[in-house]
């Protein structure tokens, strides 16, 4: 069972394997979309593009959708899957941020996600494991037109400031998980939205998943659906309009345009991604967010 972490408790070697294996796979293992132009890394962007309704258009579209938590679940952990195979190392699993930059909290390091993007250089990277000088991070799939191959952020130039924890607490109160624009997903994926656009550059396109933050962003939403299942244990885990098709739980989800290539074999239903325990990880909820969790049961 893979056990996944906020990012401020993992040790200098745990934060250096999962930065390495994301080289990995961004500049040795072979794209299965587009083989011979891109990497593996960049097929989850094209996935994400897609989905987004951009490049080859899926339907239908899992954002603002309840869709949004388990298709990404899935999303996010066959990174994190592939992470593993690619650097030979069963050990990494995906760390979370919690959308917080005070202290040890503050992803944005040189060893770890590199810094904001450098206005005098068009917002391009330039500090960190992912700078454009380093040359091991050249993005390769871009919103719409081929753009700069450099990664790009602009903090907080965009929209509204970080969600605080009050804002998060807030939304976390909220029941049932489906009702717009008033439910804990509508809302939840609105401060999300906030989120890429604070981060800004390539976080605020539909290519998103050029930076790595994206999955430490995500990661932090799926961890976020999970302290919500526990927080109201009676609502159920995932609804739906009340206009949408019954059976919804047993759709598989969609992650490629018929004219491209399935990115793996496997397929889930809806009703397959809402236990993390079938997909083989947990959290570990000692750390994060304990004191606002109700006592357990079991221990
Ligand atoms: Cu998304």
């Amino acid at each position: 069972m893979d056990i996944r972490r906020n990012h401020r408790d993992l040790s200098a070697a745990q934060k250096d394997a999962f930065i390495r294996a994301i080289l990995i796979l961004k500049n040795h293992t072979p794209s299965i979309l587009r083989p011979g132009q891109q990497y593996r890394y960049d097929d989850f962007v094209q996935i994400h593009k897609n989905s987004m309704g951009r490049g080859n258009p899926i339907f239908p579209n899992p954002h603002r959708n309840p869709l949004f938590f388990p298709w990404h679940r899935i999303l996010i952990r066959q990174f994190e899957k592939e992470l593993q195979v690619a650097a030979h190392d069963p050990g990494i699993t995906l760390p979370y941020w919690n959308w917080s930059m005070s202290g040890a909290d503050d992803p944005f390091m040189d060893d770890f996600m590199g810094r904001d993007g450098d206005m005098r250089d068009d917002q391009r990277v330039t500090i960190g494991p992912f700078a454009s000088e380093r040359q091991l991070f050249s993005v390769k799939v871009w919103d719409r037109d081929e753009g700069d191959a450099a990664l790009r952020r602009n903090f907080g130039a965009i929209g509204s400031p970080l969600p605080t924890t009050q804002e998060i607490e807030a939304v976390m109160n909220r029941t049932p998980y489906w009702s717009d624009p008033e439910g804990w997903e509508n809302q939840m994926e609105e401060m999300h939205n906030r989120v890429h656009s604070w981060v800004g550059g390539n976080m605020g396109t539909a290519a998103s998943p050029n930076d790595p933050i994206f999955f430490l962003h995500h990661c932090h939403l799926d961890y976020l659906w999970e302290r919500w299942k526990r927080l109201h244990p009676a609502e159920p885990v995932i609804s739906f309009a009340q206009d949408a098709p019954p059976g919804m739980l047993d759709t598989t989800m969609i992650f490629h345009p018929d004219i491209e290539p399935a990115p793996w074999q496997r397929t889930w239903t809806i009703g397959q991604a809402l236990d993390t325990t079938a997909l083989d990880y947990r959290y570990d909820f000692s750390s994060d967010g304990a004191a606002i969790m109700p006592p357990e049961s079991d221990h």
